[in-house]
């Protein structure tokens, strides 16, 4: 028998025995047909609000890696977090749900096991789901483990590295680590330092210590978690998808930096917050450029990644997507950090790049972070489940719309946001819980509230919001 015919008849052999197994298998994921589903790195950094990336142009943060995929692939300018808060908006979109049906309505409650998590779904349907970084599913209950694998497996996860987030950290294990970076610290003779350092930026005005940490720049904790990220990949069975998601632990608060992001951040001039009031433009200046540093760091690690990718050959089937679990104020309004509703607490940046995504495209559709659920759900071939509000941003992804929601919501607490595109009202925020209606279409930065002119609109805004779980 000839060369050519003994190959035809082995790969016709593989083809039925292939066809043979999805024909038995009611779902189509099993055997050769599992290999042609992407994988989805996930890159989902802590507090990384929406407009600090290379795209915006009054803004000299330098992110070519984020802006690289960008023109490769899709990057909505207004992408929002369901929830600004840890818990509430990575429970959000474990579940694919809008935070009043999520049941994590704070930092204080654990990820309801009853309901179920896209990462679940993922791995019953065949993909390999690993995780690293902090996860923050458990912060009424946090539980690491000295490993980080404590809580993977009923999270859905098949490996993975969960660490505590950078206060967390410190406050649950000073003395005695209880999660695996703390641990990492302590064998490299190194906790004693870093507990040092996060004490001198404690308090009120934490923001204003912008000195470089003591850590060597392997020991940082967002390289530790970089390079446990791609052992994962490494480490992920042959012939699977694969899933990770890389939880990096900045560029939040406090601004702790290495001495080598120190000394390429300090050449650059940075536009004072909108409406502060507490510090020189020094002061502000430093806390930017520390706030920038983070953001490069983390843009640099997404370079590495793909270059991973590349060096695997595993690039172009890949879906890459890149966002955030909320913004940060860096203190516009007088506000700093996240749980508030104002742009830059709840806008987080969106970047996805793979098969099938259209290359370049800046869509201004209004989208929430948790529709990246249903997204994954689709590259994988797994049917969204009814009970999910996440809607699969596939449509807008592949060219087929421009249009994706019609209102946005997000909340947390007592208050709440619905945005229709132009005008975004808030409800039950602050002391005396007014309302509040912003014009977005002329005033992004939220310095002048029409609720009093335009009933009607504030009216039928409150309409679309939903009624708490
Ligand atoms: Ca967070």
């Amino acid at each position: 028998m000839s060369q050519s015919r003994r190959q035809f008849l082995k790969t016709t052999g593989t083809l039925l025995a292939a066809q043979t197994a999805l024909s038995l298998c009611p779902q189509s994921f099993a055997g050769e047909e599992s290999k042609k589903r992407p994988n989805i790195l996930f890159f989902f950094p802590d507090q990384h609000r929406y407009d600090w990336i290379g795209a915006t142009p009054t803004i000299p943060v330098h992110t070519p890696n984020l802006d690289a995929l960008g023109l490769r692939g899709v990057r909505f300018s207004r992408a929002y977090c369901p929830s600004p808060l840890c818990a509430p908006s990575r429970a959000c979109i474990a579940a694919g749900k809008e935070y009043d049906h999520c049941r994590v309505p704070s930092n204080r409650e654990d990820y309801p096991l009853d309901q179920t998590t896209f990462y679940t779904l993922l791995r019953d349907s065949g993909y390999h789901v690993a995780g690293c970084g902090k996860f923050d599913l458990h912060k009424g209950s946090p539980t690491w483990g000295l490993d980080g694998k404590h809580r993977l497996e009923e999270w859905g996860f098949s490996d993975g590295i969960d660490n505590a987030g950078k206060w967390d950290a410190i406050n649950s294990g000073a003395k005695e680590p209880k999660d695996p970076y703390m641990h990492y610290l302590r064998q490299q003779e190194l906790l004693s330092v870093h507990v040092e350092d996060f004490n001198t930026r404690r308090g009120k005005d934490n923001y204003c210590n912008t000195a470089p940490t003591l850590l060597a720049e392997e020991a940082y904790c967002d390289n530790w978690v970089g390079k446990n990220g791609l052992k994962l990949i490494r480490q992920s069975p042959k012939g699977k998808p694969w899933f990770l998601q890389v939880n990096f632990t900045g560029p939040h608060s406090p601004m702790d930096i290495t001495q080598r992001m120190d000394a390429i951040c300090r050449d650059r001039d940075f536009l004072p917050p909108n409406r502060n009031s507490e510090y020189d433009e020094k002061i502000h200046n430093a806390i930017r450029q520390n706030y920038s540093a983070m953001i490069e760091n983390i843009d640099r690690w997404l370079g590495l990644y793909i270059e991973e990718l590349i060096q695997r050959g595993e690039l172009e089937n890949t879906l890459i997507v890149f966002s955030s679990d909320h913004g940060e104020m860096l203190g516009d309004h007088n506000l700093w950090g996240k749980s508030k509703p104002h742009e830059a607490s709840v806008g987080v940046p969106l970047v996805l790049a793979g098969p099938q995504i259209k290359r370049g495209l800046v869509s201004n559709a209004l989208v929430s972070a948790m529709d990246l659920t249903a997204t994954f759900l689709e590259y994988a071939e797994i049917p969204i489940p009814q009970t999910m509000d996440s809607r699969s941003l596939c449509p807008i992804l592949h060219g087929k719309t421009e249009k994706h929601r019609d209102v946005l919501l997000s909340g947390l607490g007592n208050w709440r946001v619905a945005f229709d595109g132009e005008h975004k009202l808030v409800t039950g925020y602050g002391k005396n819980g007014e309302d509040m209606l912003f014009d977005m279409t002329k005033d992004r930065l939220e310095n002048e509230n029409s609720a009093a002119k335009a009933s009607e609109k504030v009216k039928t805004l409150k309409e679309t919001m939903l009624k708490p779980f």
